[in-house]
């Protein structure tokens, strides 16, 4: 590690998190234990990393949510999410990776270059996926295995992406010398559903006229649940909704000015990015929802439960996980009536494209979208940007100019 350059990215990082969460004046008290679990994910968290290692335990690094956590929680086996939300350590990756790559992938690859990740050598192995094509060169360069995830929806792809959630159960009993049995399978799937209620309950507030939350706390919840501990997660949600269940009752709004509802949709804003989520509710948009894999695209749908077999449950789970309506997948139609749901749920008025720069698969899909939703009338906005500051003021600008938009819309409803 390079204990100087740390110092400086856990103060830039202290830094975005005030600019981007701190100046909300109605959020729930709650939030700090979110904003504390933010802080830990370099401090707490990986101690708890190094003391379960020490005991003999297993873990690995991922970077998309179609690694199915059930499996390696039921083989003993942590899986760290190492996605990069951080600008700090982008250059860095420049000295291996082309500079016009997603920022996602340069934040991350940049923080194990440069020094700054406690989790490099937390891990026995790390485990990549075949989604967009910058990621599977890069696990090429970094000779990462990676799971296979098919690029269309047909049986045959159905049937590949099951076997290599099998493989994948075998590499990490293998890895721990845990064997994944019926029993221990059926109360990880528990857990991980457990996970998903909490926060798809969470979202369910955000369906209310005023909501409790607001969608940038929403989303520090959502981007904290990937790196927390399973167990302090779901008891730091069970506060945060009781606290919701009051405010909700008593009409207290996560707002104090008045705006217009919109979906944030596309590209994931792991910890440590939310310039976009920001600048929309600074300019008076209420992210009601967010499309994304650090929104419902994480929580979306459980696996079934109470089934007998190991293998009935890894179809169960494969299933789920292919449910995942990733940009990466072919045609992708299954994401725009996904999304045509949300809309009618969360009583949106208009949607953010939120597309981090080089993604061709969302930044295309956007296309799409828009005309989808500019035949049923609804307004929408894309933004394409990196984890620099240097476009945040525009963004803002676009932001209020799209919310006078959807004003006007509204009346001439
Ligand atoms: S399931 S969105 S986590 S792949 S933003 S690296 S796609 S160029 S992160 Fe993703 Fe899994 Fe899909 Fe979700 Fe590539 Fe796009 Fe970058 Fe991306």
């Amino acid at each position: 590690m390079d204990v100087e350059l740390h110092d400086r990215l856990l103060q830039n990082g202290e830094k975005t998190h005030a600019r981007n969460f701190l100046w909300q004046k109605n959020r729930p008290a709650s939030m700090k234990l979110f904003d504390k679990a933010l802080h830990d994910s370099h401090g707490q968290r990986v101690k708890e990393i190094i003391d379960y290692r020490n005991a003999g335990g297993k873990s690995i690094g991922s970077f998309c949510i179609y690694v199915p956590d059930e499996i390696a929680m039921a083989a003993g086996v942590l899986n760290i999410p190492l996605c990069g939300g951080t600008g700090f350590t982008v250059d860095y990756a420049d000295k291996v990776l082309p500079r016009d790559i997603c920022p996602l992938i340069r934040s991350t690859f940049g923080m194990a270059i440069s020094g700054t990740c406690p989790y490099k050598t937390l891990k026995d192995f790390v485990i990549g996926e075949t989604t967009c094509d910058a990621k599977k060169k890069t696990w090429d360069l970094f000779d990462i295995r990676a799971l296979e995830v098919p690029q269309k929806k047909k049986k045959a792809d159905r049937d590949l992406w099951l076997s290599e959630v099998r493989d994948f159960t075998t590499q990490v009993e293998e890895l721990s010398g845990i064997k994944v049995t019926s029993e221990k399978l059926r109360d990880s799937i528990r857990k991980q559903n457990r996970k998903r209620d909490v926060l798809n309950a969470i979202g369910q507030y955000r369906t209310l006229p005023e909501p409790p939350i607001s969608g940038l706390d929403a989303l520090l919840v959502s981007q904290v649940a990937l790196n927390m501990d399973i167990n302090s997660f779901i008891e730091a949600g069970d506060i945060l909704l009781a606290e919701l269940a009051e405010r909700a009752e008593k009409g207290e709004s996560a707002y104090s000015e008045p705006g217009v509802r919109v979906l944030m949709a596309g590209t994931p804003s792991p910890m440590g990015y939310a310039k976009v989520h920001a600048a929309a509710e600074i300019s008076g948009l209420r992210v009601v929802m967010d499309e994304s894999c650090t929104g419902i695209r994480y929580s979306r749908g459980n696996v079934l439960e109470d089934l007998e077999t190991v293998d009935e449950m890894l179809e169960a789970i494969a299933d789920r996980y292919f449910d995942i309506d990733c940009a990466c997948f072919s045609p992708n139609s299954e994401r725009f009536s996904n999304i045509l749901g949300i809309i009618e749920k969360y009583n949106v008025e208009g949607v953010v494209h939120n597309v981090l720069q080089y993604c061709h698969g969302f930044n295309v899909e956007a296309g799409k979208l828009s005309g989808i939703l500019s035949e049923k009338g609804l307004p929408s906005l894309k933004i394409v940007s990196d984890y620099s500051q240097e476009d945040a003021e525009q963004i803002k600008l676009r932001m209020e100019a799209f919310r006078g938009i959807i004003e006007n819309t509204r009346s001439h409803k």
